[in-house]
């Protein structure tokens, strides 16, 4: 079926100039690119994009490492396009993730991992409005 999901290169990929890789490989998949954007994510933009991890020890050093740089967010669309995604993406641990995979390649952290999937067609659909919500997006 085809679905839409949501990519985001965080600020360690922009930072590392993988943006082109990144996205090279989405399209290398046969998926397709729909919407793109540069910006920088607002505090409260970046906890309402992880707000089921609100609470947790890392929720910190996360909001403040996805607010520390430019990401880029990326509409992707396919054929069951959150799993095939999820699987070009990768574990969220980089150190365990395959080589092949975004994070098995490109990865040796948990928190600095590269990219964000989104994990459900519903999920795709909150964090899209997120982050390409105008008011999210704050000056460098
Ligand atoms: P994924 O991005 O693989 O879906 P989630 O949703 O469990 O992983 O975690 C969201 C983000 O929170 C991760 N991409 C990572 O940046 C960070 N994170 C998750 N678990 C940890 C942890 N144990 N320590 C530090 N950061 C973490």
């Amino acid at each position: 079926m085809v679905e839409r999901t949501l990519l985001i290169i965080k600020p360690d990929g922009v930072r590392r100039g993988l943006i082109g890789e990144i996205l090279r490989r989405i399209e290398a998949k046969g998926l397709r690119i729909t919407k793109l954007k540069m910006l920088k994510l607002s505090r409260e933009c970046a906890e309402q994009l992880y707000d089921i991890h609100r609470g947790k020890p890392f929720f910190e050093g996360l909001i403040s490492f996805m607010t520390s740089g430019p990401i880029v967010a990326a509409v992707i669309e396919g054929d069951d396009a959150v799993n095939v995604v999820r699987l070009l993406v990768g574990p969220t641990d980089g150190r365990k993730a395959p080589p092949g995979t975004i994070r098995g390649d490109y990865a040796l952290s948990i928190r600095e991992n590269v990219v964000h999937a989104a994990d459900s067609p519903e999920r795709a659909e909150y964090e899209i409005s997120v982050v390409f919500d105008i008011k999210c997006s704050v000056e460098e």
